[in-house]
Parts: structure tokens; sequence; C-alpha cells
């Protein structure tokens, strides 16, 4: 039994800690794994039918994905069951996501109950349903509270774009109270930022990340962060794409995320 995984840039730690998972709750199911990396989403085509001729018996999607996107490669697929990690809710696909909405505010309510009021957003890749849900999940906490971003840019999910990004909203003569980060990744260039400026994490400056990533507990300061629990998406996708029998209709799990505080904000 074989199961087809097609991923974004596995040098990234989130897919890269997904598809570790994956990997071993499909070994330990009795089945293997081939993986194949897209750099781009319109690859995604060609590696699904690369995997199909390797008769894969099902399919797991962990590629930002826009819905007609996603429900095309679905029909693709067809009858071989597709499910996808990253798309929004509304894709008609069977997916299992994270509740990105619910994330962007918990970091934000977070900031603001600790009294800051001048927050900057780095965001992820425009290209990106999850980086533009958590974008706006941040907009909209921070409108309930009568305030408008101090600061926004967009990173490509990696610590040299984090450091640049960083660099950018540190620039004008008042530098925000705290930065709400898009993922943690970014979120270590922030912070290596603050440190070339002198400006203390989180003496004068807060810093939020999101994934929880494995390493995320050993930044410096250890990072306050929105964890995704990865393990757990990992397992269960690999448990239904293995299950013997599936609805017909689509499935469609939202996993909720939490707040975890370390010691990057004050
Ligand atoms: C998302 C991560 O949060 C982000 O850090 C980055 O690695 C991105 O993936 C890559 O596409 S997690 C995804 C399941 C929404």
């Amino acid at each position: 039994r074989t199961l087809g995984l097609i991923t974004t840039d596995l040098a990234l730690h989130a897919p890269s800690q997904i598809a570790s998972v994956v990997k071993s709750r499909t070994v330990e199911q009795g089945a293997s794994v081939l993986i194949s990396m897209v750099e781009q989403p319109d690859r995604c085509q060609a590696a699904l039918q690369e995997l199909l001729a390797q008769r894969v018996e099902a399919l797991l999607v962990n590629v930002p994905l826009d819905d007609a996107q996603a429900e095309r490669l679905a029909s693709l697929a067809s009858p071989v069951p597709i499910l996808f990690l990253d798309v929004s809710g509304s894709a008609q696909v069977n997916s299992l996501v994270f509740d990105a909405e619910q994330g962007a505010r918990l970091g934000a309510e977070h900031v603001l109950s600790l009294g800051h009021r001048r927050i900057a957003l780095l965001s992820g890749p425009e290209s990106s349903v999850s980086a533009r849900a958590r974008l706006t999940g941040w907009k909209n906490a921070l409108a309930q509270a009568g305030l408008e971003p101090a600061g926004e840019a967009h990173g490509n999910w990696s610590a040299a774009s984090g450091y640049e990004k960083g660099h950018q909203l540190l620039a004008g003569a008042k530098i925000p109270e705290a930065i709400l980060v898009a993922n943690d990744q970014m979120a270590l260039g922030v912070m290596r930022a603050c440190a070339e400026k002198g400006i203390a994490v989180p003496g004068q400056i807060s810093v939020v990340g999101f994934d929880d990533t494995a390493d995320s507990a050993w930044f410096s300061p250890p990072l306050t962060t929105v964890r995704q629990a990865f393990r757990e998406a990992g397992e269960r996708s690999v448990e239904w794409l293995l299950a013997p029998t599936r609805g017909e209709k689509h499935w469609q799990v939202q996993l909720p995320v939490t707040l975890v505080a370390r010691h990057s904000t004050a």
C-alpha cells in the first residue's frame, strides 16, 4: 500500500515536520509514502499524475491552493481519495486545516491584553491562502480594538525574509510595541533584526510567531507563538486516507490552535 504526498518546499520547517509525521504514521500502518515536492502550485497537476502512474492508493496535498486549483486536482485524482491541508474551508474538497482566523485572533488578543497599541504585522506571501487568512484575522482583531496596523509587510516564510522585513518595520522613528508574525521562521529573523538594532525583546518590543515548530522554544528569547498541532494533523490525515471506507460527502475538519506564551512577549 502506498500513499502519495505532494508538498510545498520541504526546506521550510512546517511542511517538513508535517512530512515527517506523515512518513512515520504511514509506515506504522504498514504502508509506504512517495513524496513529490513542488516549487509552484501549477506543478501539482504533473506531480499528481506521476504519483497516480505509480499506483498510489491515496493522496495528501500540502501546497497552498486556491479553491479552483484544489477542486481541479480533486477531479483529476478521482476515484483515488485526496485530502488537502492548505486550502480555504470554502473549497469543495476533502480538507483538514487549522483555524487561521482563530490563530490570528489569539496572537492579536495576547499583545492587546499586554497593553500594546502600536502593533505591526508581518504576513506571509500573498499567494498563500493561509497567509491571507491570518492577515485578515489580525486586521479584524485590531479593528475590533479600534486600531489600524502600525506597519505591514509580507515575507516569504523564511527567516531571511523575516530579517529583511523586520528591519523595514523597525526603520521608523517610533518603533512598534509588538509585531505579529505569520510564522516562527520569520519571527526568528525579526528577533535577529531587533538584536542588531539594540531593541530588547520583550523589553521594548513583543514578538509573536505562528506554528510552534519544534525549535521555537529554543529561540532567544523562547518564542511566544500560535501552536498548530502538526503531529495531530499528520496522523489524522493518514488515518483517514488509509481507512477502509470513507463517506461519499466531503470530509472537512478544522483543527483549533492554541497560544503558547513564552518569553518574547511582555
Ligand atoms: C504553513 C506554515 O504556517 C508556514 O510557516 C509555512 O511553512 C507554510 O505552511 C508553507 O506553505 S502551515 C500550512 C499547513 C498552512
